[in-house]
């Protein structure tokens, strides 16, 4: 294959210490080239450039959606879902999702047992069709051919969408709770922290959090386990749920609608979606059909929009 050759110009105000080198060694420009025949070359990098564009995208992020539209909290099948109908439907609108893990996605990367199929049980087939996602139908439930390809699927459309952000590796470690207006307790924000750091506050000297505020938190923190269901335990301790419903046996049928329709604002301000629901509510579990997630989180959206716009 032909090396493609490009010559890229590196100005003064690019990279001011590399110009000053090379015009010492007399190279007053770069070339980047595609050659596979041993003279791949890219153009030339200090090594401050890289994380200075990473320290200034990074942190302008973090200024800019200190106050947000929507947080979501959780980066699953359920608050992807959610992400993507608001991000989709209201490009206006700033919506910051947080994610505990280094990889979003949750429990969506396989099918269930290591398997990696994911069954959806329609009508939430229409939700892979609008994202594009193909499947095999049998029936009363169609199967995509591996769980990935649907969690890299949402997740890609989500990134590219300007109005959306997702600040992973980062926890919700508490929520914002005020009095509003009318006097009634108002989840008004999630309290964060880098993962590292509030898993390990019992064993260091305690590293405060950041904040961020939203009118609506959308919380899909999954059903139980070391950071699942955070918030429904969180509402437990402030005194705002009287106790966990706690996730019910796994029956299919009943589960899946009672979690999308069940979606919805658990107290003002604050939205839960998927499994976490089964741990507030005290509904079944499905195990390994996705689609109440889809639905759930879409159902989120709507409740989101319709809180928004009242
Ligand atoms: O995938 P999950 O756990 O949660 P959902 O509700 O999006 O989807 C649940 C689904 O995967 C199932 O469990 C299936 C259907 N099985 C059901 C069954 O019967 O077993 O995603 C939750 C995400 C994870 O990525 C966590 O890392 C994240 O939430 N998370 C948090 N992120 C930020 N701050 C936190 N405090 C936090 N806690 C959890």
């Amino acid at each position: 294959m032909a090396p493609s050759v490009a010559t890229i110009e590196i100005t003064e105000q690019q990279n001011p210490v590399l110009v000053a080198k090379a015009n010492g060694s007399k190279v007053d420009n770069f070339q980047a080239i595609e050659d596979y025949n041993g003279k791949y070359q890219f153009a030339p990098i200090e090594e401050a450039q890289v994380s200075r564009a990473m320290i200034k995208r990074y942190f302008n992020t973090m200024y800019e959606r200190a106050v947000s539209d929507v947080v979501i909290i959780g980066a699953g099948s359920a608050g992807l879902s959610c992400a993507y109908h608001i991000g989709k439907t209201r490009p206006d609108l700033k919506v910051t999702i947080i994610e505990a893990n280094v990889a979003p996605g949750g429990g969506a990367w396989l099918g269930g047992q290591l398997m990696t199929p994911m069954v959806v049980r329609k009508p939430a087939n229409n939700f892979l069709d609008e994202i594009g996602v193909p499947y095999e139908d049998e029936g009363a439930f169609v199967v995509v051919k591996h769980a990935a390809l649907f969690t890299s699927t949402i997740l890609s459309k989500v990134l590219a969408m300007p109005n959306v952000i997702l600040m992973n590796a980062t926890a919700v470690e508490d929520l914002i709770i005020r009095e509003d207006f009318e006097g009634k307790q108002r989840v008004s924000g999630v309290v964060t922290n880098w993962t590292l750091v509030a898993l390990n506050h019992d064993t260091q000297s305690c590293m405060d959090p950041n904040t961020i505020t939203a009118p609506v938190i959308v919380t899909a923190t999954g059903h139980d386990g070391p950071m699942g269901a955070f918030s429904a335990k969180r509402l437990v301790s402030a005194g705002l749920l009287k106790e966990l419903g706690n996730m019910r046996g796994l029956d299919m049928n009943r589960s899946e609608p009672a979690i999308v329709n069940g979606t919805r604002e658990v107290t003002p301000g604050l939205i839960m979606a998927g499994m976490e629901l089964s741990e507030h509510d005290g509904s079944n579990r499905m195990g390994p059909t996705f689609g109440g997630m889809m639905g759930s989180g879409v159902k989120a959206a709507h409740e989101t929009l319709r809180i928004l716009d009242s």
